[in-house]
């Protein structure tokens, strides 16, 4: 017998304070986009869907053609959802905003359509992420403070990784359950129920040619899981697709982090749309998420695309870097 994520969202729903039907619809809008994203994704090479697409996004960063397209792929299918009062984007400066009545829109929702996109020319994974907030009760639905909200306002957040297989991954706050896409069916199917991260790990996942820029404190610590300190042997793996380091993470333990570096002093990761619903997921799956000083989740965001430094995984490599001086 299968469980969808559609029936699994209805049975969740039951236990989300105040949550109808439409948080369900809602959902059904990103995992219909994220569909059509990993469709146009399997066939990339073949459909002239490779390569940049000649502009460059808020981030300064060149956008590909796939992110173009999966960030128009999750603005219609969520624009359309009347219970969304607000869309914010990596791919785009400003919030994406409704005319609808103020009480009609009761969703704030904050995504990363394709992150490391740059990756799909050489046929790396690469991944969706997505957070959903309540409005934050300003009447006018265009007002930042919607989404300016701290992570642990999160009502659900997830993130879909097209790799092998395509696997969606969501939490709303009762817990982390992975959903493989069949596409006999074209349906995302329950494969990884209550997934729970790994006390401790053996793999350690940063980017080593910024070791000589990381604050001594991160070089320190990375010294000291390489050097067998904490008792065990540790491994490297780095992706650089932030998706699929976190899969791993989350599945297999251990510690994956973007400290700061010369090049983006206060990180590269961005808190809305990147850190905070990873964040969200390793919290619920027993794992932790801080910025260096605190918690990913109780950080004021000040701006959509603010960055910070990111460690996330395991309860005790996370507790170890938190408690070195
Ligand atoms: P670096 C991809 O561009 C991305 O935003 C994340 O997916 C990834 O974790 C990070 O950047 C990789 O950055 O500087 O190590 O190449």
């Amino acid at each position: 017998m299968i469980t969808t994520v559609q029936q699994h969202l209805l049975d969740m729903q039951q236990r989300i304070p105040g949550a109808r039907g439409t948080f369900s619809w809602l959902l059904s809008g990103i995992t219909l986009a994220t569909k059509m994203t990993e469709a146009k994704i399997r066939r990339a090479g073949l459909s002239d869907l490779i390569g940049a697409a000649g502009a460059t996004n808020v981030q300064g960063e060149v956008q590909q053609k796939l992110d173009v397209y999966a960030n128009q792929a999750l603005l219609h299918c969520l624009g359309v959802r009347d219970s969304v009062a607000m869309l914010v984007s990596e791919e785009n400066e400003e919030p994406v905003t409704f005319d609808r009545s103020p009480d009609a829109g009761e969703y704030v929702i904050v995504f990363d359509p394709l992150d490391g996109s740059s990756n799909i020319d050489v046929n790396v994974n690469v991944g969706t992420i997505f957070s959903i907030y309540r409005r934050a009760g300003a009447r006018d639905t265009s007002h930042p403070a919607h989404v300016l909200q701290r992570g642990c306002c999160q009502v659900a957040a997830g993130y879909v990784v097209y790799g092998p297989s395509t696997i969606l991954v969501y939490t709303t706050g009762q817990g982390v359950f992975g959903f493989t896409l069949d596409p006999a069916i074209g349906a995302y199917v329950l494969s990884h129920d209550n997934i729970r991260m790994p006390e401790r790990g053996s793999i350690y996942s940063v980017n080593e040619a910024n070791s000589d820029d990381f604050p001594r404190r991160y070089q320190t610590y990375l010294a000291r899981l390489r050097s067998g300190d904490l008792g065990r042997k540790y491994t490297s793996r780095y992706v650089g697709s932030l998706v699929a380091d976190f899969h791993r993470t989350v599945l297999k333990g251990g510690v994956f982090l973007y400290p700061p570096t010369k090049g983006y002093p206060q990180g590269k990761l961005r808190l809305l749309y990147e850190a905070n619903p990873l964040a969200f997921i390793a919290e619920q799956a027993q794992g932790l998420a801080v910025d260096g000083t605190k918690r990913i989740l109780d950080i004021e965001p000040h701006d959509i695309h603010q960055r910070t430094p990111f460690i996330i995984g395991s309860r005790e490599e996370v507790e170890v870097f938190m408690n070195s001086p």
